[in-house]
């Protein structure tokens, strides 16, 4: 039964029964401690070899396409959105102090990173040697050198060919070897929250609804506030018939946390609102692989619970380089389940928050998927309603107040 059971799910079993097991046993059960140090040095095994490929072909894919006028609509109406994606991400996470009484400062070899001031670590993005920053772990540094590889493959499209095919493998390699290290993963969650709970108690556990909260909340805002006003601005239709009417889509994203997944939903939902063919089939694509404004909120949240839980204050310049670096994590999240679950990881690299936090967010993790893949694909859809709006196109009728019609 639990081989039928998907990865993420017997995740939330571990996380589920870490909580049970350290409920029983208290501070007894703290010598299963290591299993979960197993999983988060796998973890950070990953990250640059990660990050490197898929931010680096991400940006080479948006650099390498033709930057045409339904492109250049395409990624303003994407990237305008997703300011407000994460500015609500931001605002809810230090409204409800998610994280806050976890006090997880002592969790095994990660002590409490003080992140350096913001201007030293703008300086400090700028690698003064690429391969030290890779050794190093000194995630903005691989950040920046990958998007400036990124956009220099674009540039040179024929001579990167090679290079870019190769990173685009490597990119794919990595992935699977994400997966590999996820199929630990419930091991390692059960004994990372049976030795939290054994330690800390029971009362550990409030801030992880609070972050759920946030994310859920925070979604909800997103698509009835920001998409409804651009809709209403852009296409004058009635925001809330629109998503009525692509809700299979939005019902899809949620179940089976993938956006790629969902993609052929929402090819069939953008045809029956009425939208070409030639908008939907080149700007869906383009929004499930660099377009997460979901995935952004999430990931602002999930480093703010974090920083609060190992006790580290972000200042707001720090807050503003999570948002900027979830803008760019979300450009290298593939349309996957758990995606955004590892490319945090790039979040909070970029202002020295510790990257074993996210083995904690694991278990609640599939929870939180649901909710920001939704919102990834709602956003994709009313990104593609303007850009054919703008482009003359007249969506469905029905989808016109009585109002809009008689203009
Ligand atoms: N599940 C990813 C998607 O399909 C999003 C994420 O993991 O953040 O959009």
């Amino acid at each position: 039964m639990l081989r039928k059971l998907g990865l993420l799910e017997r995740i939330l079993i571990g996380f589920v029964l870490g909580i049970v097991a350290g409920a029983v046993f208290g501070e007894a059960i703290g010598g299963i401690k290591f299993l979960g140090d197993i999983l988060l040095r796998l973890l950070q095994m990953l990250v640059i070899p990660l990050v490197f490929t898929t931010l680096s072909v991400g940006v080479a894919k948006i650099g390498g396409m033709k930057m045409g006028r339904i492109f250049g609509k395409t990624l303003f109406f994407y990237y305008i959105t997703g300011i407000f994606a994460l500015t609500i991400g931001l605002i809810l996470a230090n409204i409800f102090g998610v994280g806050i009484g976890m006090e997880l400062g002592e969790l095994g070899q990660v002590e409490v990173v003080t992140p350096p001031p913001f201007t030293e670590t703008v300086l400090n993005i700028i690698p003064t040697n690429i391969v030290n920053a890779m050794a190093n772990a000194t995630m903005l540094q691989v950040v920046f050198f990958a998007i400036v590889f990124g956009i220099s493959m674009g540039w040179a499209a024929e001579a990167s060919a090679a290079v870019k095919a190769t990173l685009e493998s490597a990119a794919e390699v990595m992935f699977k070897m994400v997966y590999m290290v996820l199929a630990y993963a419930p091991i390692g969650v059960f004994a990372l929250m049976a030795w939290t709970v054994g330690n800390f108690g029971l009362g550990v556990l409030a801030p992880f609804a609070s972050l759920i909260l946030v994310v859920y909340l925070g979604c909800i805002i997103h698509v009835f506030v920001v998409h409804t006003i651009f809709l209403w601005l852009f296409c004058k239709i009635n925001p809330l018939r629109f998503i009525g009417k692509i809700k299979e889509a939005i019902l899809f994203a949620f179940t089976t946390t993938s956006s790629a997944g969902t993609l052929p939903v929402s090819f069939k939902v953008a045809n029956e609102v009425g939208i070409s063919k030639s908008v939907s089939g080149f700007v869906l694509p383009i929004g499930a692989t660099i377009n997460m404004d979901g995935t952004a909120l999430y990931q602002t949240a999930a480093a703010i619970f974090i920083a609060n839980a190992f006790g580290i204050e972000l200042t707001i310049g720090q807050m503003i380089l999570i948002a900027v670096t979830a803008v760019l994590a979300s450009i290298g999240t593939a349309g996957v389940p758990g995606a955004g679950l590892i490319m945090l990881m790039t979040v909070l690299g970029s202002v020295g928050l510790p990257v074993e936090g996210i083995a904690l967010i694991a278990g609640i993790d599939r929870i939180l998927d649901m909710a920001r893949t939704a919102v990834n694909v709602i956003d994709d859809l009313t990104a593609t309603a303007m850009v054919a709006c703008t482009e003359g196109e007249r969506l469905s009728p029905d989808l016109y107040s009585v109002k809009a019609m008689a203009e």
